[in-house]
């Protein structure tokens, strides 16, 4: 009897070592197949492309298991991230001339239409400045603008296409104001990085500003940290620390929901420390109340005025938004001192003549514009490209 129960215990254990090792090599996403490479699902945002993959992402427990070796030899484990070198400010705005022509041209073949006209009369100056109007450039600018040409062509009498050419390109210029200072104030102040706090509604292209000012200032040989101060969300601070990696800036935050203002003191200190010439601070700006965005971010700048100066404080507005945007913008004039003003998405509409307006109203230049959504895309603001981008040459 006893010999018996043995030998079916022995039977039991086998078929079940058996099973074991059938269930091993055939589970279902076991490695009984040569492993492949992790397939392309959803296509990736442009710095995830650029990212090196690692050896640990392959997946787990492959060692245990009985199998044909790879078809491929294993990867290096560890490539060291790959540094880009972005081109420097000078001739940025050139390089995207053709962006801002795509988008403003119609404003200029329109007001030269109507300028070459051989009778202006009351009704065409009306179509000028509804133009000028249409194209955001502001009430008062398109006076100033209509009230000139109309002089000046009083004097010329007949006109030759160039001379409507460059009647029009002298008053636009004029508006636009090529003697404002756009230089951006980030020299270090000996030892001390400059700081550049990034602020405006939320949407408008702050952090991608701040991620592409990055790459503007290393492009110019500049070493940059930033201060991921949106503590809104965590892929606020992942988007700006993605943009830093590619240029090799180190990206300084805080927990989700933590203070802004302890994450840009944080940044300040690590750009002082790591001898940076520049500290970028991106903000949050979905703030519901006035009060509340006073607070904060005249926290923010207090804060940062313990260790360092705030050198340049830049509004980032959306040029879509026009009007709308420029008076929630203004609130933000009323907590923190703007020194300049980013105009993004300048590629996506036709109403360029907002900055003229919005110059005239915040009563600060037009430092940057963004054109595009490309890394590069942003430049430093030149009246005069901008000018001739709206005219044609
Ligand atoms: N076309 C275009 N899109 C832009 C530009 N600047 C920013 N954007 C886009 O605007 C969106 C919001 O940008 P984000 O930086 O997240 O805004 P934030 O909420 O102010 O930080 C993103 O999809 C950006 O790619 C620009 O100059 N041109
Ligand atoms: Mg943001």
């Amino acid at each position: 009897m006893d010999g018996y129960l043995g030998v079916i215990v022995i039977v039991v254990v086998v078929a079940l070592l058996a099973a074991g090792g059938l269930f091993l090599l055939f589970r279902p996403g076991g490695k009984s197949a040569p492993p492949v490479e992790p397939p392309e699902t959803a296509p990736l945002p442009e710095e995830e492309k650029e990212r090196p993959k690692t050896g640990t992402e392959e997946g787990e427990g492959g060692a245990t298991t009985t199998l044909p070796p790879p078809v491929k030899p294993a990867e290096p484990m560890v490539v060291a991230p790959e540094v880009e070198v972005p081109p420097p400010s000078a001739g940025r705005m050139v390089r995207l001339r053709s962006r801002l022509a795509r988008s403003q041209s119609a404003l200029g073949r329109g007001l030269l239409d109507l300028l070459s006209r051989d009778r202006l009369d009351d009704e065409v100056w009306d179509e000028v400045e509804e133009l000028l109007i249409k194209a955001d450039v502001g009430v008062a600018p398109t006076q100033a603008i209509v009230e000139e040409l109309r002089t000046k062509v009083k004097v010329l009498g007949s006109r030759t296409p160039e001379e409507v050419r460059a009647l029009l390109r002298e008053q636009l210029l004029i508006q636009v104001n090529p003697d404002l200072d756009r230089t951006l104030h980030v020299k270090p102040h000996g030892e001390r990085a400059a700081v550049v706090l990034v602020v405006g509604v939320n949407g408008t292209g702050k952090t991608t500003t701040t991620g592409k000012l990055a790459r503007v200032l290393v492009g110019d040989g500049k070493k940059v940290v930033l201060g991921a101060a949106d503590t809104f969300r965590a892929a606020a601070a992942d988007q700006l620390q993605t943009w830093g990696e590619r240029v090799g800036a180190d990206t300084v935050r805080g927990p989700e929901g933590g203070d802004p203002a302890s994450v840009a003191f944080d940044a300040v200190t690590k750009g002082i420390e790591d001898k940076a010439d520049v500290v970028i601070v991106d903000t949050a700006g979905r703030l519901h109340t006035k009060t509340g965005l006073m607070d904060e971010l005249g926290k923010v700048k207090r804060v940062i005025e313990k260790k360092a100066t705030v050198d340049e404080v830049l509004l980032v507005l959306d040029a879509t938004t026009g009007q709308n945007g420029m008076r929630q913008a203004q609130v933000f004039g009323e907590v923190v001192n703007i020194t300049g003003i980013a105009l993004t998405k300048l590629d996506g509409t036709a109403k360029g003549g907002i900055v003229i307006s919005v110059q005239r109203e915040l009563g600060v230049p037009v430092k940057l514009v963004g054109l595009g959504e490309g890394a590069d895309d942003l430049a430093p603001f030149d009246p005069e490209v901008f000018v001739d981008a709206i005219i044609g040459e």
